[in-house]
């Protein structure tokens, strides 16, 4: 596996450990991978918590924000940070359930050449009805403007290789939109299904209504941005680098 792990956190003292432990335990200490916690400025012990599992684990990294900026920013800064030809997301909140890292490497692994995206979607959330209710009128919404293709576009668990990523327009709030956005590069997204577990300790940092208005707006930015997209299909036998990043996305060896 050449694979980093990218874990945004903000205020998870009580659920990042046991996470980080759950994670070694599924994927071993052996295995060529590497996890790296973003803490975006929590304040609360979460820093002192993660400087304990790095005594622990070897193969973890962690970086701190000076302020916070929010996931999207967390995750990018994460990406930018791995070394690893394959990323996958993780929620640092224990959500997401680590066995599925492997459910999406396994469907990376057997996927067409031009697919750029491995997005897990929660088949069970368990998240207050509330939630629930708001997060699939929002999905419906996002899947007909953006026609995406994507049953839960903002689900924390996704597997790409690093320089997809890079290739994307970043703003606040981005990490909701990649199928959309791995779309407008030329890139097809598969989704699976994952588990989905409740949180256990802390709270969730989105609102029902802030998320509301902030998605809208966004929605509009990347409805916009797919509109503008351009695409130049290169010629075979020219060597751009453009060329290259655009047709060549590597495989995982086994
Ligand atoms: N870095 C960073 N991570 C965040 C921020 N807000 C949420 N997260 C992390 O993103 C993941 C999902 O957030 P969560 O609050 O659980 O959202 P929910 O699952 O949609 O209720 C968790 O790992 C959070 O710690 C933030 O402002 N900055
Ligand atoms: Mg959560």
């Amino acid at each position: 596996m050449d694979l980093a792990i990218v874990i945004p956190v903000f205020n998870e003292a009580r659920n990042i450990a046991p996470l980080i432990d759950e994670i070694v335990a599924t994927l071993g200490d052996a295995g060529r991978y590497r996890m790296i916690v973003v803490d975006d400025a929590s304040t609360d012990d979460t820093a002192s918590v993660l400087s304990g599992c790095c005594d622990r684990h070897s193969h973890l990294r962690v970086i701190r924000h000076r302020q916070r900026c929010g996931q999207s920013a967390a995750i990018a800064t994460g990406v930018e940070a791995a070394t690893e030809h394959w990323v996958i997301t993780i929620d640092g909140d224990g959500q997401n359930d680590p066995a599925d890292i492997l459910t999406l490497y396994a469907a990376m692994d057997q996927a067409a050449d031009d697919v750029w995206l491995v997005a897990g979607y929660r088949r069970q959330r368990m998240d207050s009805w509330l939630k629930r209710a708001a997060s699939r009128i929002a999905n419906a919404t996002r899947g007909f403007l953006l026609q995406d293709q994507a049953p839960d576009s903002a689900c924390g668990i996704k597997l790409f290789a690093r320089e997809t990523f890079l290739a994307l327009p970043r703003f606040d709030h981005m990490h909701r939109f990649l199928p959309a956005l791995v779309q407008r590069q030329g890139g097809r997204v598969v989704s699976v299904g994952v588990n989905n577990r409740p949180r256990k300790h802390g709270r969730s940092n989105y609102g029902i209504h802030d998320r509301l208005w902030a998605g809208i707006v966004d929605l509009l930015g990347v409805m916009w941005l797919r509109r503008r997209a351009i695409r130049p299909d290169i010629e075979a036998g020219q060597s751009s680098n453009a060329a290259r990043r655009v047709k060549q996305q590597p495989r995982i060896k086994k």
